[in-house]
């Protein structure tokens, strides 16, 4: 017999019409809001409910009252198509998601979108729909749990210790991103996360047979994950058995494959694609409601007995947390700072002092890379920051991302930050997204700019959630030389830059990169690129040039005409910064009056009020000059018109980046050529209108 989280004996004989009412009202309310919108996914919920409500009412330790609990299990939907199972148990176990919402489902303004949105319904954990990310996003949170766990527990003081469950699908599992990052929870011993896989062999153009046919649990066996196969998805007890077991198992992360019947009741649809992406319709909505013994009308039924189980959630989600806070404020005499430090992780505000030992770097005409700068702030940051924590897809020397005199975070060695993500980018872009949502932890992962392609979907998704997430993207342009056109990102920074919310910072020395690394931190306001490079860049000297601080504005003059009206503006970001500082100084001796722009960032250039933007970049000056290592695409917005780009039209080469920037034009001589024709245009227009 198992006793199940309300202390009820839970045996399969007590598989009984309240537990049945139970699953039929999840599936039902899926049924007919589906039907409703005229579009969704029934299917699923339809299979799914029955390991769904054993979960949510039997095992998951949450507290509907309180959606943010600090210790409660984490739940994802991670085949969130079906996101009418997630709304429908939210609803009934008492989240603010009133009955209202299920029936906008897909509506605009509703907080029941098609797919679960972290910042819409409560109790939401993470943005899934894109397949194979929600796995991912679980690993992250597992990796975080295991990690706050094993830095501020202490013995016989048990603040953090929860698990992650999630269901996911067949989709899930051919998507290359879960593949990933199984691989690496399986490597990482993470016993506390618990997937539940719903095994219905249906996706959207028929069978699975068609494209997926290798032995999913022989897979995760290799991986290292304690698998079970269940044979049917209503057998409650059976599915308890297994999570039981699966929490029982701490060794390895757990997979319980349940075989399941997609729109499960439907005599029609059931076992079929049709019963996947699109409404069942009148005829086959009464049909199944019939068949399942649910009333015809009205639509969104939820009979009085099923709530009042489902809500039971709500006094026990009380207790639950009630206990943890008694535990809390029993740690939280035992360890006064502690207790602090974590309530502080948890708020997300940094301490006092975070950046104190982020050094100033002295004028260097040799100067360093800006990844090498940004190791030396990471490693100054990391001493006053215990929760900031990160790695790279198996780069660590060339992205100088490793923290020093701190060991890998390892199975049995949770309380270390290195991570060691392996070459897996886009998992590390959907673990460090789970580890954010998590809360607790400030994750980076790094990688080549270039390879930024390979976790792009994972950095949409922490735009759309507003993540604190920090990408190290190094060796960014065609200035890393010899390892040629593959490796030297063209489009890259253009096509970040195209994404809301995210903000791209390139740096142009080690000063700004400290600053980069500064609003990195302090910023509340989504994921942050940081682009660096791989070659020299000078250190500059900031009595002659503006202040590095001026980087937070996104652009900034750096260089100016002593009070002249300026003849030509050249804009540049990055190691092409420096090329600009030369060509302005030889148009100087040419007489022109040249202002240089530092435009490290677009997103933040743009957030500026129209005085400062304005008078960055007067309106009046057309003669604009914009120089970067990548496609020109954007820059026009800045240059205007009149302006010109020195970009890259083409993939780069293969030679010492010297030569590079030589044969691309990236050179003061090419910019001077540019310049002092745009100022020849720039005046005949002036003297024209005169
Ligand atoms: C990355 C990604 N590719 C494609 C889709 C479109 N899509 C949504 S559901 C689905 C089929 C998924 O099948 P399965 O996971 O088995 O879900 P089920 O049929 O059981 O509902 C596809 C291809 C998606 N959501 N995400």
């Amino acid at each position: 017999m198992f006793v199940n989280a309300f202390g009820r004996p839970f045996m399969l004989e007590r598989q009984d019409a309240l537990d049945q009412l139970c699953i039929n009202t999840i599936r039902m309310l899926a049924v007919d809001a589906v039907q409703k919108a005229n579009s969704g996914h029934p299917g699923m919920p339809m299979g799914t409910a029955p390991m769904a409500y054993l979960l949510w009412t039997c095992f998951l330790r949450i507290n509907p009252a309180n959606p943010k609990w600090p210790d409660r299990d984490r739940f994802v939907l991670s085949a969130g198509h079906g996101s009418m199972l997630l709304y429908s148990l939210l609803h009934l176990t008492g989240y603010d998601l009133p009955l209202e919402e299920l029936k906008n489902f897909r509506q605009w303004d509703s907080k029941t979108p098609g797919h679960p949105e972290s910042y819409l319904a409560p109790g939401v954990e993470t943005t899934t729909g894109p397949l194979g990310q929600g796995f991912a996003n679980g690993v992250g949170m597992a990796i975080a749990e295991r990690f706050l766990a094993a830095h501020f527990n202490r013995p016989g003081h048990t603040i953090v210790d929860h698990y992650t469950y999630g269901i996911v699908s067949d989709g899930d599992l051919m998507e290359g991103i879960s593949h990933e990052a199984a691989s690496l929870a399986g490597h990482l011993k993470l016993g506390k996360l618990i997937y539940l896989y719903d095994d219905n062999r249906i996706s959207i153009e028929g069978s699975t047979d068609l494209a997926f046919t290798e032995d999913r649990a022989a897979r995760f066996v290799a991986y290292g994950w304690h698998v079970q196969q269940l044979d049917d998805g209503n057998e409650l007890e059976a599915i308890a058995g297994a999570i039981r077991r699966a929490r029982e198992e701490a060794g390895r992360p757990s997979l319980i494959v349940i075989r399941t019947h997609i729109g499960y009741g439907s005599p029609n649809k059931q076992d079929t694609a049709a019963a996947h992406g699109e409404p069942l319709g009148v005829d086959e909505v009464k049909l199944t409601k019939e068949n399942l013994g649910w009333p015809l009308e009205p639509t969104f039924i939820i009979p009085e007995e099923a709530l009042a189980r489902f809500r039971q959630i709500l006094q026990q989600g009380k207790k639950w947390e009630d206990e943890w806070n008694v535990r809390f404020r029993s740690y939280e005499k035992a360890y006064p700072e502690l207790a602090e430090d974590w309530k502080r992780a948890l708020s997300g505000e940094l301490p006092s002092g975070w950046d104190k030992d982020i050094p100033a770097f002295p004028v260097d005409t040799k100067g360093m890379a800006t990844r090498v700068a940004s190791g030396a702030v990471i490693n100054a940051i990391a001493p006053n920051l215990p929760t900031f924590m990160g790695g790279s897809a198996d780069l660590a020397p060339s992205t100088k991302t490793l923290i020093n005199g701190v060991d890998d975070f390892k199975a049995d060695h949770y309380d270390q930050r290195n991570m060691h993500f392996g070459v897996r980018e886009h998992a590390m872009g959907g673990i460090i997204n789970g580890m954010a949502l998590h809360g607790g932890v400030i994750p980076y992962g790094a990688t080549f700019l270039t390879f930024s392609d390979y976790m792009r979907p994972a950095i949409r998704l922490a735009a759309m959630m507003s993540l604190k997430v920090i990408y190290v993207f190094t060796h960014d342009s065609i200035g890393l030389g010899e390892d040629g056109p593959t490796h030297q990102p063209i489009e890259h920074l253009a096509s970040l830059r195209t994404i809301p919310g995210l903000t791209v910072i390139r740096p142009a020395d080690a000063n700004e990169t400290a600053e980069a690394w500064r609003y990195a931190l302090e910023g509340k306001s989504g994921p942050i690129a940081l682009a660096l490079t791989r070659q020299n860049l000078p250190t500059l000297d900031r009595s002659t040039y503006a202040p590095a601080d001026g980087l937070s504005r996104g652009a900034y003059i750096l260089s100016d005409t002593g009070g002249k009206r300026p003849d030509v503006i050249v804009i540049a970001s990055g190691s092409e910064v420096h090329v600009a500082l030369e060509a302005a100084e030889k148009l100087r001796q040419k007489g022109s009056a040249v202002r240089v722009v530092n435009m490290a960032s677009w997103e933040l250039f743009d957030k500026q009020p129209d005085a400062y933007r304005n008078k960055v970049l007067p309106p009046e000056i057309t003669a604009r000059i914009a120089i970067e290592t990548g496609v020109p695409q954007g820059w026009h917005r800045y240059v205007g018109d009149r302006g010109e780009v020195v970009g890259m039209n083409r993939f780069g080469a293969s030679a010492p980046y010297k030569v590079l920037f030589e044969k691309f034009g990236f050179t003061a001589d090419h910019v001077v050529k540019k310049a002092v024709k745009l100022v020849g245009k720039a005046k005949s227009r002036l003297s024209k209108d005169d």
